[in-house]
């Protein structure tokens, strides 16, 4: 999953608090672009038209008892709906140095944002000025536990069947960082979840919420089928300790992705990953890759769903429960979508993101990777002649395949 960009730093409570305003152009834009295009309602709407972020800092106040505040954040989270709540000292650690090597070798592929924004990665503060402590935050996801086996059927990663997580998960957090105003009083804060250059797994595992898996997610005994956000704070928070890692000489992710991404425990290669061929790459598919797409046309759960833990996973927050039949939809029916139908179908789903040709790129793979049905060569026949070369490439090549084949 890629970042996305956030609506700029928020506060507690303007009230009799210090406010510095700092540029942040992108921030602005984007929240604009959320107002128009989506009729959101955006709070600083002054902030907005300054294109500025606000930063409140909090007085430090000797009298606060920082563990009994802890104790309550975790139980405003739970109430909130979060399955975690901890707390991090806002320093990424050797987390950084990895995170060079893997951007030196290139594993991020043409996920440029990942390069370009290290510095802000290494350095929270400058993403936030004054953030002392991360408040970090797991949302359980896991919409059913059945998988789209038929070669007909489109698969699609759990995690997008149902609503934008960048929002769910940023509002809660909202919501708990108003609390947090109430407890603590003005603070400064920001809230992201995949939304930013921050190190979401590196935090979340200093905080205990889970160990990092050997398919280089979060993992806890209650699985990984959680998403991860973060309030950078000011405060004086006491952090947590990190749990034990419980992976042990299992290895079942790295020997069941399809592509061979996991090239090391604790590596992937995100060129080799599904997720990142069907998502963030905007070019052709490399041919090598096709056809170990299967029916996989947004995402992929295998590293997930072979890893043992997560037969202990609960059912996630009912946000994230499959719409537009996207659990089980054929691909020959969303191969027929629109441009229009999939704009209006998928607000508010994070497949909209990737824009109509990327979908029907992903499709005709899926297709050409499927039976030689005549259903299928004539679906892919209908796109033959499609505006974008792109999808033309795709659809000649998933023809192709078919015809070898029938
Ligand atoms: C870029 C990105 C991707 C890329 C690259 C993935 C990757 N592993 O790097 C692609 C597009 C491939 C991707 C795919 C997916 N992503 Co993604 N992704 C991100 C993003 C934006 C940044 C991750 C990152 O920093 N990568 C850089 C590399 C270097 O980091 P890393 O792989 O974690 O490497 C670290 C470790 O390997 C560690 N390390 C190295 N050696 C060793 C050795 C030991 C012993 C240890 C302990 C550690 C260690 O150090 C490295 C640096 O910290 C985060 C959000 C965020 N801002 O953090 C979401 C995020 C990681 N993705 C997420 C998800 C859900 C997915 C998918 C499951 C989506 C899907 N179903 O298709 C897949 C899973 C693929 C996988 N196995 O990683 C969630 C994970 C939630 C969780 N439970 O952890 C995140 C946190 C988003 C969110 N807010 O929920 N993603
Ligand atoms: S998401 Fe799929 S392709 Fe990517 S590492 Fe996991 S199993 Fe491999
Ligand atoms: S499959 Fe095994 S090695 Fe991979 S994350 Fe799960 S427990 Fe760890």
């Amino acid at each position: 999953m890629s970042e996305r960009p956030d609506q700029g730093a928020r506060q507690g409570r303007l009230a009799g608090t210090k406010v510095t305003f700092k540029e942040n152009h992108q921030a602005g834009r984007q929240c604009l672009r959320e107002v128009f295009a989506e009729g959101l309602g955006c709070r600083f709407v002054g902030q907005i038209k300054n294109s500025g972020n606000i930063h409140a800092m909090h007085d430090r106040d000797s009298k606060l008892d920082y563990d009994a505040i802890k104790a309550r954040i975790r139980e405003l989270g739970r109430e909130l709906g979060f399955a975690e709540i901890g707390v991090a000292r806002a320093e990424p650690g050797a987390g950084v140095d990895r995170l060079r090597a893997w951007l030196a070798a290139g594993m991020h592929g043409e996920m440029d944002y990942m390069a370009r924004h290290l510095e802000l990665r290494a350095q929270p503060q400058q993403l936030q000025a004054g953030t002392i402590t991360v408040i970090a935050a797991a949302l359980d996801y896991l919409p059913h536990d059945r998988t789209a086996d038929d070669p007909g059927q489109a698969a699609i990663s759990r995690y997008a069947q149902g609503r934008d997580y960048h929002k769910v998960v940023r509002s809660r957090l909202q919501k708990l960082a108003d609390a947090i105003g109430q407890l603590a009083g003005p603070f400064g804060y920001r809230v992201f979840s995949d939304s930013a250059p921050v190190m979401e797994v590196e935090y979340a595992s200093q905080a205990g919420l889970g160990w990092r898996g050997k398919h280089t997610l979060l993992l806890s005994k209650q699985g990984s089928w959680r998403f991860l956000g973060e309030i950078y704070c000011d405060l004086p928070l006491p952090p947590d300790a990190p749990v034990d890692e419980h992976c042990g000489t299992c290895r079942a992710c790295l020997d069941a992705c399809p592509t061979g991404a996991i090239v090391a425990p604790y590596v992937v290669d995100a060129r080799r990953c599904i997720s990142y061929l069907t998502i963030e790459l905007a070019g052709a598919i490399p041919e090598a890759f096709r056809p170990l797409l299967g029916n996989r046309i947004y995402g992929c759960d295998d590293c997930q769903s072979s890893c043992p833990w997560n037969r202990f996973a609960r059912l996630g927050d009912p946000e994230f429960a499959p719409r537009h039949g996207l659990d089980s939809a054929t691909l020959i029916e969303l191969f027929a979508w629109s441009e229009t139908q999939f704009n209006d179908r998928l607000a508010g789903n994070p497949i909209r993101r990737i824009g109509h040709e990327r979908w029907l790129r992903n499709i005709a793979v899926a297709l050409g990777n499927g039976p030689a049905t005549d259903e299928a060569i004539g679906a892919l026949q209908t796109r033959s002649n499609d505006p974008s070369p792109l999808v033309r490439e795709h659809v000649a090549w998933a023809l192709a395949r078919l015809r070898r084949e029938s």
